[in-house]
C-alpha cells in the first residue's frame, strides 16, 4: 500500500506553486512504503475526478494533500475544511463559485485526521516555522481536503498542510518565503509522524 502526496499546478498568474515543486524533493519511500507524487489541477470541476482516479488507483494508507498559501509566512497544518466553495479569482479553467457546497448535504466542517499536535511537536523540536491554521479558505485546497475527508475511508489518516511562499517565489516578487529545502524537510517530517503515531501498528520510523 502507498502513501499518497499531491501538490498543486500554478495558478493565479504564477508561474511557480511551491507545492509542486516540493514533491520531487521528498524520498521514495517512507517507512518501508513507497510515497506516490502527484500533481493537481486547478480546477475546480477536474480535480473531482483525478482524486477520485487516484485514490482508487492507489488505495493509499495515509494521504496529505499540500498547497500554496499566498501572504502566509509559515507552514500551516490545517485543522478543518468547510464545505463551502466561493473564489472570485478564477480557477485556471476560468471557472469563479459563490456560497456553493464541495459537497450537497455533507456536514459544514470536516477535523483533519493527521495527528496534528504529534506533527506540531515534531516541527516545533526541529525548528521548522509552523502553525495550526483553522481556516484552509474556500477554495481548492479547501476543496480537496474536505474531499479527501469525505471519500477516503475514516481509517486512512487524511490532510491538508498549506505551505509558503519558497525562494523561486520571492525572486520574482519580494516576499517573506521559508527555503523549498526546508519546506521538504518539514513535509517528511509529517509524513513520517504521521505514519508512526496515526497508524500504531507501524515499526516506529528512525528519525
Ligand atoms: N493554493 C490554492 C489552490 C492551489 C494552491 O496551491 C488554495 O490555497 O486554495
Amino acid at each position: 500500500m502507498a502513501v499518497l502526496v499531491t501538490g498543486f499546478e500554478p495558478f493565479a498568474g504564477l508561474l511557480h506553486n511551491p507545492s509542486h515543486a516540493l514533491i520531487e524533493h521528498l524520498p521514495h519511500t517512507l517507512g518501508g512504503e513507497e510515497l506516490v507524487r502527484a500533481t493537481l489541477p486547478v480546477d475546480t470541476q477536474a480535480v473531482v475526478q483525478r482524486l477520485e482516479t487516484l485514490y482508487a488507483a492507489h488505495q493509499p494508507k495515509a494521504v496529505l494533500h499540500l498547497g500554496l498559501a499566498q501572504g502566509r509566512s509559515l507552514l500551516s497544518l490545517e485543522q478543518v475544511a468547510l464545505n463551502l466553495l466561493d473564489f472570485d479569482i478564477p480557477d485556471n479553467a476560468g471557472h469563479r463559485r459563490q456560497d456553493q457546497p464541495v459537497l450537497e448535504g455533507g456536514p459544514l466542517a470536516l477535523l483533519t485526521r493527521l495527528p496534528y499536535r504529534d506533527i506540531l511537536e515534531v516541527w516545533k523540536a526541529a525548528g521548522i516555522p509552523a502553525q495550526l491554521s483553522n481556516s484552509a479558505g474556500t477554495y481548492l485546497c479547501n476543496q480537496v481536503m474536505y474531499l479527501a475527508l469525505s471519500k477516503l475511508p475514516q481509517d486512512v489518516p487524511t490532510g491538508f498542510i498549506h505551505l509558503p511562499p519558497d525562494e523561486t517565489l520571492a525572486l520574482s516578487r519580494p516576499q517573506p518565503y521559508v527555503p523549498l529545502e526546508v519546506q521538504a524537510r518539514a513535509i517528511t517530517l509529517a509524513l513520517e509522524t504521521t505514519l508512526t503515531f496515526a497508524l500504531p501498528n507501524q515499526p516506529r520510523l528512525d528519525r
